[in-house]
């Protein structure tokens, strides 16, 4: 039955090169021999697109004649990672293509490759949004993403003598031929302006927004097809272009070379990614850029609602916003307004189907990550919005006022903070207008509801839910690991991949140790092609029969890359001062993978520093090649389709308590990586599931963090008492990797010792210890191999598709 699913192709070879000689042809105008592989590439694609094409308009006109609930994402960021690999497997072509552009001399690979990814997102949230699409589809759930078109995606990262220096990322340079855009359906959203006493259509006083500038938004459609299904829903960006109305607001008529220059001002607002993932900067640009996605889609899909005849009391019942934390918020007081001035609905009926249309996932734990709006830049571009939301407030505390009698829980619970500025409380709101509100993991989802959010959690106990995060298998097995695919396939059939729990029946087989030699030479074959890809794109050579250990995620202090620093340079330090031989290292390949935010101070020094130990270590002659550390520039999806099959350990040693869930930490895992990790976000899951034995569990727990930082931690009292620690520590601040500067690390340096906000040096010892433990049993290989075959069959849980699940289950269709 599971064969049932896979996908069957809709043309076979000798269709696909007429089709794919037939766009050559007529949409690029070149004959085959004068093709070049931009030509090939976009005929690739437009070949592949028709039968997406085909079941996307289907899935159209089945969802609208259906009528049911329609899922609506929101999320400001989308790290979709390359499509042409995704639509050959959705549409079953994969070989057909092979084989039909072999016969025309062309290698498909090479096509694929030619591929620029679209990096529109960061790192987790956006990487989240994009499996959630996937999943949504594959699951045949009526849904739209909504977000922003960014003409630049996340920066391109180069090294400068080690250096982090940022390049604009390019990716539409060339268009692309994934998108599908409609300027003629383009809708005005407005700025700024002033807010107006009137009378509405009965007679009332109202309110009215004039604003003082538009800017049009244009959607861009992306197809997101599921996979062993019809379904196609679609991705709807928004890509901002000048309103004619803008300048005729700004300028007078006459200036007209200045007036087509401002264009350029208005058409700024999707124009750039921002890089920052922990910091919000709080810079006008970017609240534009909020309110110019939020109200596009909020206006797109209630005015597609209404035409098809729902009433507004039923708007509930027939679409969510689900809002990918708090970026696109603004869209519960644009809703208000949209129900209470444009359509006139009284305020009490707007807001009990505001609150039932919203629901809120929150992604972080660290209070700097909180986004908060001066009140004055808020009012100054959205001064109704501003109204709508103290308003709001004023209601929503005069209920905790009564139901309380706490006026310190008031202040606490505000929408406005009044200290140290004036400023819009996001996650206030967004709680305050969500019916449901959800963390990522389950030791998240509790945390928020003990520290972030507690008295919201008092005071509305049944608001608050868990739904652990997944990743798409699709694409991070099925697509990224052939070969495990193919060994899978063999043991279990092919129902995995639409439905993960199957791993399950991989059990058995970790005590086959015919199974285990197979997936021996899978994992070694990853090793080999990862060795070969980061020998060609980086120049870095590698042994390929090592420990992969890898470290690939956002820099920031909470995810401790500097620890797993420490723990190199100190086998490093031990092997200098004769207090280890090089020979009973396990031979290592450390690999980093890491952008830091461009104003990250702390963080760009970390990429240094590990650029620095690298070049000193990978030449070193003490330690006989046993130790490498690997550092390729600008990790993003398509690197990391091919880094994370090849790991052998997973490294995901954030402090206890920092880091919501993670989601490499599964996707390593269902590649059969083990990992070395602390009980945080998701680890704690992951833990519980594949079992004690098949983890390298270390570190303090999050209340033993929690302690230690009541205390008073002072990091300079675990570097006196451990000599290791020492030893790692006065080799960096010595020279030793800065040619005997001692200046240039000196801010880490001081960091580690009077400050570790993120205690990497209290969870030093015990890092060190289950190092040692990796290395004795991955000296042990049926061993090694058996715990890797187990967290294969042990982590099918993390599938997004659950994940979706448990949104219908718990947010979207609980009653
Ligand atoms: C906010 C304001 C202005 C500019 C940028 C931002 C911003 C962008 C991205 C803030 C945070 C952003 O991402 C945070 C993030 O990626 N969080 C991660 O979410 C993952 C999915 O739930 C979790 O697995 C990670 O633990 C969590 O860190």
């Amino acid at each position: 039955a599971a064969q049932d699913h896979e996908p069957s192709p809709a043309l076979d070879a000798t269709e696909f090169v007429r089709v794919f000689t037939n766009e050559l042809q007529y949409t690029r105008g070149v004959t085959l021999p004068q093709a070049s592989n931009q030509d090939k590439y976009i005929a690739l694609v437009r070949t592949v697109l028709r039968p997406l094409i085909d079941r996307w308009q289907a899935t159209q006109a089945r969802q609208a004649e259906q009528n049911g609930k329609t899922v609506a994402y929101l999320s400001a960021e989308y790290l979709l990672g390359p499509q042409t690999g995704n639509a050959l497997l959705s549409t079953g072509l994969e070989d057909t293509a092979r084989e039909a552009l072999s016969t025309l001399d062309i290698d498909l690979d090479e096509l694929i490759a030619h591929e620029i990814e679209p990096g529109l997102g960061n790192g987790g949230l956006g990487r989240l949004a994009a499996c959630f699409i996937d999943s949504l589809a594959t699951k045949d759930i009526s849904a739209i993403g909504y977000g922003i078109r960014y003409n630049y995606g996340i920066f391109r990262q180069t090294f400068v003598n080690g250096h982090q220096v940022e390049q604009p990322d390019t990716w539409m340079s060339h268009g692309t031929p994934w998108e599908i855009t409609h300027p003629e359906l383009a809708q005005p959203i407005g700025f700024a302006g002033r807010v107006e006493d009137t009378i509405n259509s009965a007679g009332q006083p109202a309110r009215k927004w004039v604003p003082g500038w538009y800017v049009q938004a244009v959607p861009c459609n992306y197809l997101v097809p599921g996979y062993g299904t019809d379904t196609v829903n679609t991705l709807r960006l928004w890509s901002a272009r000048a309103a004619d109305e803008f300048n005729l607001h700004i300028f007078n008529s006459g200036d007209f070379e200045n007036a087509v220059r401002a264009r350029t001002y208005a058409e700024n607002i999707s124009n750039v990614l921002y890089p920052e993932d922990s910091t919000p900067q709080g810079k006008e640009l970017r609240l534009q850029q909020q309110y110019f996605f939020v109200a596009a889609s909020i206006r797109d899909l209630v005015a597609r609602t209404l035409e098809r005849g729902v009433s507004y009391a039923d708007l509930p019942q027939h679409i969510t916003f689900q809002l990918n934390d708090t970026h696109p918020v603004v869209g519960i007081p644009e809703l208000m307004r949209l129900l209470v001035d444009d359509h006139e609905l009284e305020w009490d009926d707007a807001w009990s189907i505001t609150r039932e249309i919203f629901n809120y996932t929150c992604h972080t734990l660290l209070p700097e990550a909180l986004e908060v709006w001066p009140v004055d830049l808020f009012g100054r571009l959205l001064p109704r919005h501003l109204e709508i939301i103290y308003r709001i407030n004023e209601e929503f505390l005069n209920e905790v006022r009564l139901n309380t009698g706490n006026e310190l829980l008031v202040r606490q619970m505000s929408i406005i903070q009044e200290q140290p500025f004036r400023a819009v409380r996001m996650a206030h709101l967004a709680t305050v207008g969500s019916r449901r509100v959800n963390g990522v993991a389950a030791l998240h989802s509790q945390l928020l509801k003990d520290n972030v959010l507690k008295d919201f959690s008092a005071y509305w106990p049944d608001k608050f839910t868990n739904v652990t995060n997944g990743v798409t298998p699709r694409r991070f097995v099925r697509l990224s690991n052939p070969e495990l695919s193919d060994l899978l396939n063999d043991a279990i059939g092919t129902g995995w991949v639409r439905d993960l729990s199957q791993l399950s029946q991989l059990e058995p087989l970790a005590d086959d140790s015919g199974f285990l030699e197979q997936f021996a030479l899978v994992k070694a074959h990853n090793k080999s092609r990862i060795a070969a890809v980061l020998a060609a794109r980086d120049g870095i050579e590698l042994p390929s029969d090592a420990i992969y250990d890898v470290m690939v995620k956002r820099l920031h202090e909470y995810k401790r890359q500097s620890l797993k620093l420490l723990h190199v340079v100190s086998l490093y330090a031990r092997v200098l001062a004769g207090t280890l031989n090089a020979e009973d290292i396990e031979p290592r390949v450390v690999v980093f993978g890491a952008k830091a935010a461009p104003g990250y101070r702390m963080a760009k020094e970390t990429i240094a520093l590990i650029n620095a130990v690298a070049a000193r270590i990978n030449n070193a002659p003490e330690l006989q090649g046993r130790l490498k550390i690997a550092f390729p520039a600008n990790y993003n999806v398509t690197l990391a389709e091919k880094l994370i099959p090849a790991a052998d350990l997973s490294e995901q040693i954030s402090l206890a308590g920092k880091e919501a869930s993670g989601t490499g930490n599964m996707k390593f895992a269902l590649n059969g990586a083990l990992t070395v990790g602390t009980l945080d976000g998701a680890n704690v899951e992951i833990h519980e599931l594949v079992g004690d034995e098949n983890f390298f569990l270390f570190g303090m727990t999050e209340p033993d963090a929690e302690s230690l930082a009541q205390a008073g931690y002072v990091p300079s009292k675990f570097y006196e008492k451990d000599a290791d620690l020492k030893l790692a520590i006065d080799l960096i601040a010595s020279g030793a990797f800065s040619n005997g500067d001692r200046s240039a690390f000196e801010s880490i340096v001081s960091d580690w010792l009077w400050h570790d906000r993120f205690m990497a040096l209290a969870d030093f010892r015990s890092y060190l210890d289950i190092q040692t433990k990796v290395e004795e049993k991955y000296r042990d290989k049926a061993a090694w191999n058996r715990s890797a075959v187990l967290n294969v069959a042990r982590t099918g849980f993390f599938s997004s598709d659950r994940s979706i699940q448990d949104y219908l289950d718990r947010i979207w269709m609980e009653k």
